[in-house]
Protein backbone atom coordinates (compact mmCIF):
# COMPACT_ATOMS: atom_id res chain seq x y z
CA UNK A 1 0.00 0.00 0.00
CA UNK A 2 1.44 3.35 -0.71
CA UNK A 3 1.15 6.17 1.22
CA UNK A 4 1.72 9.51 1.79
CA UNK A 5 3.18 11.23 4.69
CA UNK A 6 1.74 13.81 6.05
CA UNK A 7 5.10 15.52 7.17
CA UNK A 8 7.42 15.25 4.38
CA UNK A 9 4.74 14.47 1.35
CA UNK A 10 7.15 11.38 0.70
CA UNK A 11 4.95 8.86 -0.47
CA UNK A 12 6.05 5.35 1.21
CA UNK A 13 4.78 2.01 0.87
CA UNK A 14 3.87 0.20 3.95
CA UNK A 15 4.94 -3.34 4.25
CA UNK A 16 4.06 -6.15 6.29
CA UNK A 17 7.30 -7.79 6.70
CA UNK A 18 10.37 -7.52 4.42
CA UNK A 19 11.35 -9.25 1.61
CA UNK A 20 14.01 -11.77 1.90
CA UNK A 21 15.27 -11.95 -1.35
CA UNK A 22 15.88 -8.23 -1.61
CA UNK A 23 17.56 -8.04 1.96
CA UNK A 24 14.37 -6.37 3.63
CA UNK A 25 15.66 -2.82 2.99
CA UNK A 26 14.89 -1.58 -0.25
CA UNK A 27 11.23 -3.27 -0.53
CA UNK A 28 10.08 0.45 -0.67
CA UNK A 29 10.27 0.47 -3.92
CA UNK A 30 7.49 -1.88 -4.32
CA UNK A 31 4.31 -1.26 -5.60
CA UNK A 32 1.57 -2.60 -3.11
CA UNK A 33 -0.57 -3.37 -6.37
CA UNK A 34 2.29 -5.67 -7.65
CA UNK A 35 1.10 -7.80 -4.15
CA UNK A 36 4.23 -7.40 -2.43
CA UNK A 37 3.35 -5.20 0.45
CA UNK A 38 -0.16 -5.22 0.53
CA UNK A 39 -0.22 -5.42 4.24
CA UNK A 40 -0.29 -2.15 6.41
CA UNK A 41 2.63 -2.46 8.58
CA UNK A 42 6.20 -0.64 9.13
CA UNK A 43 6.88 1.95 6.98
CA UNK A 44 9.75 2.16 4.61
CA UNK A 45 11.09 5.20 2.49
CA UNK A 46 11.27 4.26 -1.05
CA UNK A 47 14.47 4.19 -2.10
CA UNK A 48 16.51 2.72 -5.32
CA UNK A 49 17.23 -0.49 -6.14
CA UNK A 50 20.72 -1.18 -7.78
CA UNK A 51 20.01 -2.71 -11.60
CA UNK A 52 21.53 -6.15 -10.09
CA UNK A 53 19.34 -6.75 -7.69
CA UNK A 54 16.56 -5.99 -10.19
CA UNK A 55 14.78 -9.39 -11.14
CA UNK A 56 11.23 -9.92 -10.39
CA UNK A 57 9.52 -9.30 -13.66
CA UNK A 58 7.42 -6.02 -13.65
CA UNK A 59 7.02 -5.53 -9.85
CA UNK A 60 9.77 -3.65 -9.63
CA UNK A 61 8.77 0.69 -10.44
CA UNK A 62 12.27 1.59 -11.67
CA UNK A 63 12.64 4.81 -13.46
CA UNK A 64 9.12 5.34 -13.63
CA UNK A 65 7.39 8.41 -11.29
CA UNK A 66 6.35 7.64 -7.76
CA UNK A 67 3.07 5.74 -7.22
CA UNK A 68 0.10 7.82 -6.10
CA UNK A 69 -1.56 7.64 -2.76
CA UNK A 70 -5.24 6.83 -2.87
CA UNK A 71 -5.93 10.64 -2.07
CA UNK A 72 -3.52 11.98 -4.49
CA UNK A 73 -5.19 9.78 -7.12
CA UNK A 74 -8.83 10.56 -5.85
CA UNK A 75 -7.10 14.27 -6.23
CA UNK A 76 -6.42 13.91 -9.64
CA UNK A 77 -9.60 12.01 -11.10
CA UNK A 78 -11.75 14.31 -9.20
CA UNK A 79 -10.16 17.33 -11.36
CA UNK A 80 -11.34 15.52 -14.81
CA UNK A 81 -14.71 15.36 -13.20
CA UNK A 82 -14.20 19.15 -12.14
CA UNK A 83 -13.01 19.81 -15.62
CA UNK A 84 -16.38 18.80 -17.29
CA UNK A 85 -18.12 21.34 -14.77
CA UNK A 86 -19.19 18.97 -12.53
CA UNK A 87 -21.72 16.81 -14.39
CA UNK A 88 -23.67 14.24 -13.20
CA UNK A 89 -21.23 11.21 -12.51
CA UNK A 90 -24.27 8.71 -13.50
CA UNK A 91 -24.77 10.92 -16.79
CA UNK A 92 -20.76 10.05 -17.09
CA UNK A 93 -20.81 6.33 -16.98
CA UNK A 94 -23.62 6.20 -18.80
CA UNK A 95 -21.99 7.44 -21.50
CA UNK A 96 -18.14 5.57 -21.25
CA UNK A 97 -18.95 2.33 -23.01
CA UNK A 98 -20.10 4.55 -26.45
CA UNK A 99 -17.10 6.77 -25.77
CA UNK A 100 -14.55 3.51 -26.17
CA UNK A 101 -16.41 2.21 -28.63
CA UNK A 102 -15.13 5.25 -30.74
CA UNK A 103 -11.76 5.07 -29.39
CA UNK A 104 -11.49 2.02 -30.38
CA UNK A 105 -12.90 1.88 -33.44
CA UNK A 106 -10.56 0.51 -36.13
CA UNK A 107 -7.70 -0.03 -33.67
CA UNK A 108 -5.61 -2.92 -35.11
CA UNK A 109 -5.09 -5.62 -32.74
CA UNK A 110 -1.23 -4.94 -31.69
CA UNK A 111 -1.83 -1.48 -30.71
CA UNK A 112 -4.29 -2.60 -28.42
CA UNK A 113 -1.49 -4.94 -26.80
CA UNK A 114 1.13 -2.30 -27.10
CA UNK A 115 2.36 -1.12 -23.93
CA UNK A 116 3.48 2.34 -23.77
CA UNK A 117 5.92 1.98 -21.34
CA UNK A 118 7.55 -0.46 -18.89
CA UNK A 119 5.02 -1.82 -16.11
CA UNK A 120 2.09 0.69 -17.88
CA UNK A 121 -0.81 -1.14 -19.36
CA UNK A 122 -1.87 -1.64 -22.42
CA UNK A 123 -5.08 -0.75 -24.09
CA UNK A 124 -6.70 -4.60 -23.73
CA UNK A 125 -5.48 -4.56 -19.64
CA UNK A 126 -7.17 -0.99 -19.95
CA UNK A 127 -10.30 -2.60 -20.81
CA UNK A 128 -9.83 -6.20 -18.71
CA UNK A 129 -9.44 -3.12 -15.60
CA UNK A 130 -12.58 -1.34 -16.29
CA UNK A 131 -14.43 -4.52 -16.47
CA UNK A 132 -12.96 -5.56 -12.64
CA UNK A 133 -13.70 -2.05 -11.47
CA UNK A 134 -17.31 -2.85 -12.38
CA UNK A 135 -17.50 -6.28 -11.55
CA UNK A 136 -16.49 -4.92 -7.99
CA UNK A 137 -19.29 -2.26 -8.21
CA UNK A 138 -21.67 -4.81 -8.83
CA UNK A 139 -21.09 -7.00 -5.53
CA UNK A 140 -19.98 -3.54 -3.55
CA UNK A 141 -23.32 -1.50 -4.18
CA UNK A 142 -25.03 -5.18 -3.18
CA UNK A 143 -23.05 -4.96 0.23
CA UNK A 144 -23.28 -1.56 1.24
CA UNK A 145 -27.39 -1.47 0.19
CA UNK A 146 -28.61 -4.58 1.54
CA UNK A 147 -25.92 -4.10 4.97
CA UNK A 148 -24.91 -1.07 6.16
CA UNK A 149 -21.41 -0.96 7.06
CA UNK A 150 -20.29 -4.60 5.86
CA UNK A 151 -16.54 -4.79 4.92
CA UNK A 152 -15.26 -4.27 1.05
CA UNK A 153 -12.53 -6.36 0.01
CA UNK A 154 -9.75 -4.52 -1.40
CA UNK A 155 -8.46 -5.79 -5.03
CA UNK A 156 -5.10 -5.87 -6.49
CA UNK A 157 -5.97 -4.57 -10.18
CA UNK A 158 -2.33 -5.39 -11.43
CA UNK A 159 -2.37 -8.92 -10.10
CA UNK A 160 -5.66 -9.16 -11.73
CA UNK A 161 -4.74 -8.15 -15.06
CA UNK A 162 -1.63 -9.96 -14.72
CA UNK A 163 -2.77 -13.29 -13.62
CA UNK A 164 -6.06 -13.65 -15.90
CA UNK A 165 -4.13 -12.06 -19.12
CA UNK A 166 -5.89 -9.26 -20.11
CA UNK A 167 -2.80 -9.17 -22.71
CA UNK A 168 -4.44 -12.10 -24.59
CA UNK A 169 -8.29 -11.03 -24.25
CA UNK A 170 -10.55 -9.84 -27.24
CA UNK A 171 -11.44 -6.25 -26.91
CA UNK A 172 -14.71 -6.97 -28.27
CA UNK A 173 -15.26 -9.36 -25.54
CA UNK A 174 -14.13 -7.30 -22.85
CA UNK A 175 -15.94 -4.14 -23.86
CA UNK A 176 -19.12 -6.00 -24.12
CA UNK A 177 -18.57 -7.49 -20.71
CA UNK A 178 -17.96 -3.86 -19.16
CA UNK A 179 -20.86 -2.50 -20.96
CA UNK A 180 -23.12 -5.23 -19.54
CA UNK A 181 -21.80 -5.00 -15.99
CA UNK A 182 -21.95 -1.47 -16.38
CA UNK A 183 -26.04 -1.51 -17.71
CA UNK A 184 -26.21 -3.77 -14.97
CA UNK A 185 -24.97 -1.38 -12.05
CA UNK A 186 -26.98 1.66 -13.66
CA UNK A 187 -30.11 -0.03 -13.60
CA UNK A 188 -29.67 -1.21 -10.38
CA UNK A 189 -28.77 2.46 -8.73
CA UNK A 190 -31.52 3.83 -10.27
CA UNK A 191 -34.05 1.35 -8.96
CA UNK A 192 -32.64 2.78 -5.01
CA UNK A 193 -33.40 6.16 -4.28
CA UNK A 194 -30.37 8.91 -4.43
CA UNK A 195 -30.85 9.93 -0.67
CA UNK A 196 -30.31 6.30 0.37
CA UNK A 197 -26.80 6.64 -1.84
CA UNK A 198 -25.48 8.48 0.89
CA UNK A 199 -26.32 6.81 3.76
CA UNK A 200 -25.42 3.46 2.61
CA UNK A 201 -21.61 2.89 3.04
CA UNK A 202 -19.25 -0.04 3.14
CA UNK A 203 -15.64 -0.08 4.93
CA UNK A 204 -13.05 -0.28 2.75
CA UNK A 205 -9.91 -2.45 3.76
CA UNK A 206 -7.81 0.48 2.89
CA UNK A 207 -9.79 3.88 2.13
CA UNK A 208 -12.08 3.43 5.30
CA UNK A 209 -15.69 4.62 5.00
CA UNK A 210 -17.42 4.65 1.63
CA UNK A 211 -20.72 5.59 0.82
CA UNK A 212 -22.99 4.24 -2.56
CA UNK A 213 -22.53 8.15 -3.51
CA UNK A 214 -18.74 8.14 -2.89
CA UNK A 215 -18.25 5.22 -5.38
CA UNK A 216 -21.12 6.46 -7.99
CA UNK A 217 -18.66 9.79 -8.08
CA UNK A 218 -15.29 8.03 -8.12
CA UNK A 219 -16.43 5.45 -10.63
CA UNK A 220 -17.42 8.45 -12.96
CA UNK A 221 -13.93 10.30 -12.64
CA UNK A 222 -12.18 5.92 -12.66
CA UNK A 223 -13.82 6.72 -16.42
CA UNK A 224 -12.31 9.64 -16.99
CA UNK A 225 -8.63 8.70 -16.05
CA UNK A 226 -8.63 5.47 -18.01
CA UNK A 227 -10.64 7.41 -20.92
CA UNK A 228 -7.81 10.18 -20.85
CA UNK A 229 -5.32 7.48 -20.42
CA UNK A 230 -6.62 4.98 -23.31
CA UNK A 231 -6.69 8.06 -25.72
CA UNK A 232 -3.14 9.11 -24.93
CA UNK A 233 -2.12 5.74 -25.54
CA UNK A 234 -3.39 5.67 -29.07
CA UNK A 235 -3.07 9.16 -29.71
CA UNK A 236 -6.49 10.66 -29.93
NI1 LIG B 1 -8.18 2.17 -12.55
Amino acid sequence: MIVECPKSNRNYCTVLNPLPHFGGTEIGLFLASHGECRKVGEERPIVAIPWTQRSRRDAIIWGQAMPETYQQYRKRALGYLESMGNRDPIKIQKATPAKLERLLHGVPRKELQRRPARGKWSVLEILGHLADAELAMAWRLRIMLARRGATLLWFDQDIWARKFRYQTRDHRQLLDLFRALRQSNLALLKSIPRREWGRCYGIHELRGRQSVADFVLMEAAHDLNHLRQIAGILGR
